[in-house]
């Protein structure tokens, strides 16, 4: 039998679960940016609404308003909705309905493997919700009701691609079909993993409880300058090779957050700031971060004072959306045995 041939399809999403951080924009964002406007893939980008109460519930008003804030973002950076489709989760509900197929596909023992559930649940496993263990679940079934070919991700997200990877194996091997891709993560460039700026080993994460960790995309000019400022860092000068950096991690975030935001190789850096204290570094990517983020929090003001907007450009998108989804669920439950009216 040939291999099926799948439309060459790119689907990522991102939490609405608080600010949007440059973690979220270096890692996923600039990156789903760059392949809506290569023009290669059809490129689908999500709003995990549904992802963003599995850690805990929030106030519903402050849900709504991540998602909005979230879309806003997308949008400023770039997103065009008439060039991708740009959705919020929960308004195409396939996604739930696969998740639920895939929940049965799943098994226990892979689901408790993930480091990602180990490091949310930590000490308290029996008191997380049933959903933060299922997440990955309802990732794959966010990405295979698309038949996503291509997930641009952070490093963070590289075990529930394979996970993805696995659960679309097993459904096709049980049920002796080629009906579901094996996803291909697509995990390049220097900001795979933006580090937290008070501790150069941890990621950069939006739930983080200090604020002085990360830089967000509403920060304005004067926050952005005093947290690069404050950033830890050693008190060496930068080296003039990128192994100079080893063992240097806050160092290295520094370095290659300058490269992403520059668009150059982090040992173009290193070039142009050999033997710089960081002191004087820290300005230059100040001015820098500032120079590159100001214009996008601008935007996602100006767009946030329309919120009827953005909800009009999701309620679009889920039409666009459903075109896909629904054809394959429907798909699926024929393949699985269920009765459809
Ligand atoms: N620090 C990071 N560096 C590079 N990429 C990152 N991503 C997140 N943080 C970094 C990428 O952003 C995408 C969306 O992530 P998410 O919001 O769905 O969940 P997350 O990875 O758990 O992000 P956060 O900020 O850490 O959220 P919370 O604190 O709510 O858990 C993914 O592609 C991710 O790789």
């Amino acid at each position: 039998m040939s291999d099926p041939v799948f439309t060459p399809r790119v689907f990522s999403g991102i939490q609405p679960s608080g600010g949007l951080t440059l973690g979220n924009y270096l890692g996923a964002i600039k990156r789903f940016v760059e392949m809506q406007d290569a023009g290669t893939h059809e490129t689908v980008y999500c709003m995990v609404d549904l992802h963003a109460i599995t850690a805990k519930l929030v106030p519903p008003a402050e849900l709504v308003h991540n998602t909005r804030e979230l879309c806003a973002g997308f949008l400023a950076s770039g997103i065009d909705p008439e060039k991708s489709i740009l959705i919020n989760q929960s308004q195409v509900p396939e996604h739930a309905q696969l998740a639920w197929i895939f929940n049965c596909v799943a098994r226990m023992g892979w689901m408790g493997r993930m480091t990602q559930w180990k490091d949310k649940s930590g000490k308290n496993a029996e008191a997380s919700s049933l959903g933060l263990f299922a997440y990955p679940a309802l990732m794959a079934a966010d990405i295979l009701i698309y038949h996503g070919t291509h997930v641009p991700v952070g490093e963070d997200q590289k075990q529930h691609l394979e996970l993805t990877r696995d659960i679309a194996a097993k459904f096709n091997h049980d049920y002796g079909v080629e009906f579901f891709p094996i996803t291909e993560p697509v995990i390049e460039g220097v900001a795979t993993r933006v580090m937290n700026l008070q501790d150069g080993t941890k990621k950069m994460s939006k739930s983080d409880p200090s604020d002085k960790t990360r830089i967000n995309m509403t920060d304005d000019a004067d926050a952005i300058a005093k947290k690069i400022r404050k950033a830890k860092t050693d008190p060496d000068p930068l080296p003039g090779e990128i192994a100079g950096l080893d063992a240097r991690p806050d160092a290295r975030n520094l370095v290659n957050i300058y490269a992403a935001l520059a668009e150059v190789s982090p040992q173009a850096v290193l070039d142009q700031h050999d033997g710089a204290l960081f002191g004087h570094f820290k300005l230059a990517l100040a001015d820098l971060a500032v120079e590159k983020l100001a214009p996008i929090s601008a935007e996602m003001a100006r767009l946030m004072d329309d919120p009827a907007e953005i909800d009009r450009i999701l309620t679009r998108g889920a039409e666009r959306a459903r075109e896909i989804t629904v054809p394959i669920l429907e798909r699926t439950y024929d393949i699985v045995g269920m009765l459809r009216s």
